[in-house]
């Protein structure tokens, strides 16, 4: 999308030819269908009240594009897991679950722009309670 403003003059005293001339090009750039972004969502209810709450991700092969988890805290998306890895990832959430439900979701870090495909394998999600 490309926006050019119109050429523009200046009525200026006899004698004098001056034209002035003012071209403003905006390029929108839009993302090409051939992206790569993951957002993958995991949720539950119905969680019992525990004073101790882990959150737990074992993570098998994951892609070179750094993985993260986020909770959801009723009004916004927060990390919790800044880079899945292979293996056990082991959260403590005693200070976020603090309700029955609790939503996650699965993103990668760079979504426009990013043509080159990763795979994650996730085994498990989930949630540890005890008291
Ligand atoms: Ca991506
Ligand atoms: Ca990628």
């Amino acid at each position: 999308m490309v926006f050019k403003e119109n050429e523009t003059s200046l009525a200026l005293p006899l004698g004098k030819q001056t034209a002035y001339l003012d071209m403003i090009s905006i390029t929108k750039e839009v993302a090409g269908s051939d992206y790569y972004d993951l957002d993958l969502e995991v949720s539950w209810s119905g969680l019992p009240s525990k004073t101790n709450r882990w959150l737990t991700v074992y993570g098998g092969t994951i892609g070179g594009e750094t993985l993260k988890v986020d909770y959801w805290d009723g009004s916004s998306w927060i990390n919790v897991i800044p880079s899945v890895s292979a293996g056990w990832n082991n959260i403590d959430i005693s200070g976020i679950l603090d309700s029955s439900s609790f939503i996650i979701r699965f993103t990668d870090t760079t979504s426009i722009g990013d043509s080159s495909q990763n795979n994650y394998e996730i085994d498990t999600v989930y949630l540890n309670l005890w008291n």
